[in-house]
């Protein structure tokens, strides 16, 4: 184990000619600097695919004392929660972190077979039907995951997940980890970025989360009917607020330019969202001209006054209130409520570092990232600055492709490098002071090579004020030669990092199934799950457990059913063809871990009830014959036999 370690630690590059590794780094990224830029403008992101991460892999760093492993024994629990997006999966999924084991799925915009989303009665009115009983959608993009705060940190209570195809919210419990309310925000497209606020900007009491902000990419003409489509000059998009608790939509926020991701202020005053497409551009060519896009920052308290004041507009057929955020209604900071600070070149990621001074915002088209300073941000909006861009305290060049950024608790911030297929360790200080003109300073503090064009990357509690330094997991798009190849589509590339000594070590890998975006790391303790559901928060529950039976009204028929290994508390039922029949299973069984399935072949159903928990599905019996409605989650050594048998008669 040790051995693959060193071998796989993928220290930086040693070399001959022992450079030291920020001259490498520099010479390597002037190097490639011209002509990956070049392959940029014609070819699109996929440039370097085949040359990257090979053969650099010699040295290895004297071994420090006592290194974490990622190895965690059969039979040991990981140290971290790993709250994953599925991408157009449309899930989210949960692993173990460090070691990367797969513990759940939680389905969020995707119907699943399994727990029966999307066929149960409860699961379809989360998830929206159309008028004739059809699911509203069947597909789904989640990006982002996000937990919700408490005193800067992780309270565990809720987790939020974008979906950027249809632009809906979702929710899921911490303790069951299950979906529980999703909303479809209006007048938007492209809903990409997401993040929980951290508290309120001015009751010091709520020192929680209470809302979740939600950036949109794709501008729009509004009201979006047909009639308008031409003056793209015209398109706008719009910043959403929606209540954190009844998952409402409170404002939206008009803006110039695309919004991409999310990041808040610990102290609630501030939300940002990194802009491309500044240039208003609806073809590819266009959207790249300007030399800087930038980065928006909502001020949330004039923003919320100004809703209270009633100066808003509504685009007809919504009624959510909007406020005009645009830049040519913002130009005087004192009444301001968006502050746009220029960023280089179409940036793609903005992250908050735990110690709340700063925003990080990286531009994919150039090798720089910028350090905006908040409190710099606050003093435009007090007109104490002149331009928005005095709010940028650092931009070192760190390489190629920069796209997002984690921190440690040591002053270090991680940026993952999509063209250079690399992590950059850099430190935050340093870059300030080399911004300032201090030419003695070393910013970057090192390299890895990671297998290959890493997307998202972040470090254990690194979004908290709680950011302990110890992993750095990498979202790699692709994995090239690392797996066994399955057909044309290969998984992707989870890498694990040790950031705990002062060189980054790669110490395992992980297959994902396409495509996670972004994920944050739990510490374990954070979480409190519940493995058995009260029977009393079903309202329909069947709470007798001699209670089966079988109720009509003129041709709707129910049937109240309670399982308990390894029988249904029905061995049979009868309806009549055309019937409209409703099944209620409540799982009486008290055991964790003690499921049952609830299959009827040909009708297209198929669901688990949990312990104490109940569930309906309501279909029309239109095939008469008889249909063996069997357990289909292994339950008791008479699983096989665990079975109702529904007769429809002619
Ligand atoms: S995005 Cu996919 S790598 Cu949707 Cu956060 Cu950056
Ligand atoms: Cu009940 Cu298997």
């Amino acid at each position: 184990m040790k051995n693959d370690n060193e071998k796989n630690s993928g220290q930086s590059p040693d070399n001959s000619l022992e450079l030291d590794e920020e001259e490498q780094g520099i010479s390597r990224r002037k190097f490639l600097g011209t002509a990956a830029l070049v392959g940029l403008s014609g070819a699109g992101l996929s440039v370097g695919l085949s040359s990257c991460g090979k053969g650099e892999d010699k040295g290895a760093a004297p071994a420090a004392p006592a290194q974490p492993s990622a190895e965690v024994h059969p039979g040991q629990l990981d140290e971290y929660y790993g709250f994953w997006s599925g991408g157009h999966s449309g899930e989210v999924r949960i692993m173990g972190i460090p070691s990367g084991r797969e513990i759940k799925r939680v389905p969020v915009f995707n119907p699943d077979a399994m727990s029966g989303w999307g066929v149960t009665n409860e699961s379809r009115a989360i998830l929206g039907t159309n008028k004739d009983g059809s699911l509203r959608y069947t597909t789904g993009d989640t990006h982002h995951v996000h937990g919700s705060y408490k005193d800067g940190t992780y309270d565990g209570k809720y987790f939020w997940v974008n979906d950027k195809i249809h632009s809906r919210i979702a929710r899921m419990r911490g303790d069951t980890m299950e979906t529980d309310k999703i909303t479809e925000l209006p007048n938007v497209q492209g809903f990409h970025g997401i993040f929980p606020d951290k508290r309120d900007p001015v009751k010091p009491e709520v020192n929680y989360t209470t809302r979740v902000f939600c950036g949109s990419e794709f501008r729009l003409p509004q009201p979006n009917n047909g009639t308008n489509m031409d003056d793209t000059d015209a398109y706008y998009s719009l910043f959403t607020c929606v209540d954190a608790e009844t998952m409402e939509v409170r404002w939206q926020c008009k803006v110039d330019g695309n919004m991409d991701l999310v990041a808040t202020s610990y102290d609630g005053k501030l939300a940002a969202s990194n802009q491309y497409n500044t240039e208003k551009g609806v073809v590819y060519a266009n959207m790249m001209s300007a030399e800087r896009d930038s980065c928006v920052f909502f001020n949330i308290e004039r923003i919320e006054a100004a809703v209270a004041a009633g100066k808003v507009s509504k685009i007809p057929g919504s009624d959510v209130p909007i406020v005009d955020g645009t830049r040519a209604a913002n130009a005087d900071p004192k009444t301001a409520v968006t502050c746009y600070v220029p960023i280089p070149k179409s940036p793609h990621g903005v992250n908050a570092s735990p110690d709340g001074k700063y925003f990080v915002c990286s531009g994919k088209l150039s090798p720089t990232a910028s350090v905006i300073e908040l409190e710099r941000v606050l003093h435009w909006f007090e007109g104490h600055t002149k331009e928005p861009r005095d709010a940028v305290v650092a931009e070192p060049e760190i390489g190629l492709g920069p796209l997002h950024t984690a921190f440690d608790n040591r002053g270090s911030a991680y940026t993952t490098l999509f063209l250079d297929s690399q992590i950059v360790k850099w430190n935050i200080d340093a870059a300030i002071k080399a911004y300032a003109g201090d030419k003695n300073v070393k910013v970057v503090e090192d390299r890895i090579d990671v297998h290959y064009q890493p997307g998202h990357l972040n470090a254990s509690m690194n979004e908290t004020k709680e950011a302990d330094g110890k992993w750095l997991v990498i979202g790699c798009k692709f994995s090239k030669d690392r797996y066994l190849p399955v057909g044309p589509l290969h998984p992707e590339n989870e890498q694990t990092i040790d950031i705990s000594g002062e060189k980054m070590r790669l110490v395992h890998e992980t297959s994902v199934w396409p495509e996670p975006h972004d994920f944050i790391i739990v510490k374990r303790d954070k979480i409190k799950t519940r493995q058995v559901y009260n029977m009393d928060e079903f309202p329909l529950a069947v709470k007798d457990i001699n209670g089966s039976k079988i109720e009509r009204q003129g041709n709707k028929v129910t049937i109240h059913l309670t399982s308990v290994a390894p029988a249904f508390g029905l061995s049979e039922f009868r309806v009549k063809k055309g019937d409209e029949v409703t099944i209620i299973l409540t799982n009486h069984d008290k055991v964790e871990d003690l499921g049952h399935g609830f299959a009827i072949p040909k009708y297209n159903i198929n669901f688990i009830v949990n312990p104490q928990e109940t569930k309906s599905v309501t279909f029309v019996a239109d095939k008469p014959g008889v249909y063996w409605c069997y357990c289909t989650h292994f339950c008791h050594a008479l699983h096989l036999e665990m079975r109702s048998r529904l007769m429809v008669s002619p």
